[in-house]
């Protein structure tokens, strides 16, 4: 008996600066029946001329999907998107992931694309996929009959635009497992310069914080796979692809200690020989004690990002962190203590910071790079980005949001540091952060003057005539924007 045909589902990520594994793609792909589907995915990143690259799968196929960041990756999506609908009229085009969970109906303004799905795409993309699979494809630029799958919004042939009911968020664990080979692994190796996999373990997010876009798209649900599953999949996936390091994507990893430790026990355990990387708050660190961070160091831990914010406790309340300075301290120092990396970034420029709150960063930056070379500091200037309880209270206050599509993908560079920030605080974040860099690196012969400077000018806050900075800046310009 000759095999059923498959129907080729043709997913693509758009291109932008970073090679982190198409996760989502991977992740939606994996949960539809294989037996009934063939799943392509095209990442934008890897390829010289994506539509190129696109062009074999696309005659006859079931739907073209496309994963949405906010950001410039809209303009990539927007531009292959066109090109493919134009030349496939009767395709279904599906965007999914942050920005159409946000913006599901603005972005079907574009009459390239006909569904957008929000929040967890799994379950409802497969029962997509089923749908269509029974032969619907584009009329007058809409599609008809799925009125009856919650979590998307789409147009249907008479023009009309309609919102499906959300759906209710799933345990992850009753998704099929991640298929790595929907991607070609060894490319993002050569392309990040190291044998790193990227993971996803936990889907959504607790907390409540006042310029994250997560408790708008997940609701405060989270979810996490189960640590057995986990360790099966990490050590078929370390035999198949043999990676020096795992840098998990979660949002927040450490949301259950237990879970953590199962993680880590079955890790050591297995003589898995990896690293890993992973997100942490500060609460979270303080909730474990020195026996797991030992535990943790042990099954390959080498680092974690741990949001900060703002260095002002006052500021921190405001933006609903729900966390305390100690916190990051007592977290520091456990992670110091275990030689465990850490990246801590903080934001500058929320709306209506008072001047006080920059001078607290600061403090609070030099505090924690003076405890250990392997601390990161990075500042970044708030950007509201959409969904954000921040964002919304700037808009009712008449913050211009961009409206069309084409404009979201300029809003990562529009005036980067955005309205909040005056050119004085402007000059003084760019000079300390150029300054800070040095001052507390790790000590390296022939830089030892200049960071024995930086380290003085740190100290008295002192970053008036940079004259090194201006220096280095124009011998090494690239540098200087980062
Ligand atoms: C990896 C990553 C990146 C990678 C993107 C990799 C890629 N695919 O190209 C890089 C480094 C490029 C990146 C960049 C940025 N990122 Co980023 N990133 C992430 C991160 C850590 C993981 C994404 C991921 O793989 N998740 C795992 C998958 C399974 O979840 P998911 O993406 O949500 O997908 C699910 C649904 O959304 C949906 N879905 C997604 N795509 C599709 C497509 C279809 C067709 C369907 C049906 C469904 C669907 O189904 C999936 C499964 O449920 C997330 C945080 C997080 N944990 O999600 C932040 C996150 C997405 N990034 C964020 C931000 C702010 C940024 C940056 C501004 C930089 C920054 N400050 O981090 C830029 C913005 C983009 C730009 N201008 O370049 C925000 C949200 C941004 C937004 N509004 O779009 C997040 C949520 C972090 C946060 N809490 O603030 N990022
Ligand atoms: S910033 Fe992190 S901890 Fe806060 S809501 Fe967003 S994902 Fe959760």
């Amino acid at each position: 008996m000759p095999e059923p045909k498959r129907h080729k589902v043709v997913l693509y990520n758009p291109t932008a600066v970073f090679f982190t594994m198409p996760l989502a793609l991977v992740t939606i792909g994996s949960h539809l029946d294989p037996e009934r589907y063939e799943v392509v995915i095209i990442d934008g990143r890897l390829e010289k001329d994506p539509l190129a690259a696109l062009a074999p799968h696309l005659d006859g196929a079931l739907c073209f999907g496309v994963t949405v960041l906010t950001g410039a990756p809209i303009q990539d999506a927007v531009t292959v998107t066109r090109k493919v609908a134009a030349r496939h009229p009767d395709l279904p085009v599906v965007w999914g992931g942050w920005h159409p969970s946000m913006f599901g109906k603005e972005c079907l303004d574009e009459p390239a694309v006909h569904i957008t799905v929000q929040g967890q795409g799994e379950v409802t993309f497969a029962e997509l996929c089923d749908h269509l699979a029974e032969g619907h494809r584009v009329q007058h630029q809409g599609i008809e009959g799925i009125e009856g799958i919650p979590g998307l919004t789409y147009r249907d042939p008479t023009g009309q635009i309609l919102v499906n009911p959300p759906r209710p968020f799933n345990d992850m664990n009753d998704f099929a497992r991640h298929n790595y080979e929907l991607i070609e692994v060894p490319r993002y190796y050569g392309l990040k310069g190291k044998k790193q996999l990227d993971y996803i373990s936990s889907e959504g997010c607790p907390y409540r914080c006042a310029f994250c876009a997560d408790p708008f798209v997940y609701q405060r649900k989270w979810a996490g796979l189960d640590p057995d599953r986990m360790a099966d999949e990490i050590e078929g996936l370390w035999q198949r692809y043999r990676f020096d390091d795992i840098n998990f994507q979660d949002e927040t990893f450490f949301t259950y200690p237990k879970r953590v430790e199962a993680f880590a026990d079955q890790l050591i355990a297995r003589q898995i020989p990896t690293t890993w990387a992973a997100t942490m708050r500060a609460d979270q660190g303080t909730r474990m004690d020195d026996d797991l961070f030992a535990k943790l160091k042990r099954s390959g831990l080498r680092r974690v990002l741990i949001g900060v914010e703002s260095g002002s406790q006052e500021m921190m309340d405001r933006i609903k962190k729900d966390i305390k300075l100690e916190q990051v301290f007592t977290s520091a120092e456990r992670c110091a203590r275990h030689g465990v990396a850490v990246n801590f970034p903080f934001i500058v420029g929320f709306p209506e910071e008072p001047e006080e709150s920059l001078q607290a960063t600061l403090d609070v930056v030099k505090r924690l790079r003076s405890m250990s070379p392997d601390f990161e500091t990075p500042i970044f200037y708030f950007r509201p980005y959409p969904g954000s309880a921040i964002t919304q209270d700037a808009v009712a206050q008449g913050h211009q949001l961009p409206c069309t599509l084409d404009e979201w993908s300029d809003f990562d560079f529009v005036d980067s540091k955005g309205p909040w920030v005056t050119p004085d605080k402007f000059r003084k974040v760019e000079r300390f952060k150029y300054y800070q860099r040095i001052a507390y690196q790790r000590p390296n012969g022939w830089t030892r003057p200049l960071q024995k400077l930086a380290r003085w000018r740190c100290d008295r806050d002192n970053y008036a005539l940079p004259v090194e900075k201006v220096v280095s800046d124009w011998l090494f310009p690239r540098e200087a924007l980062s």
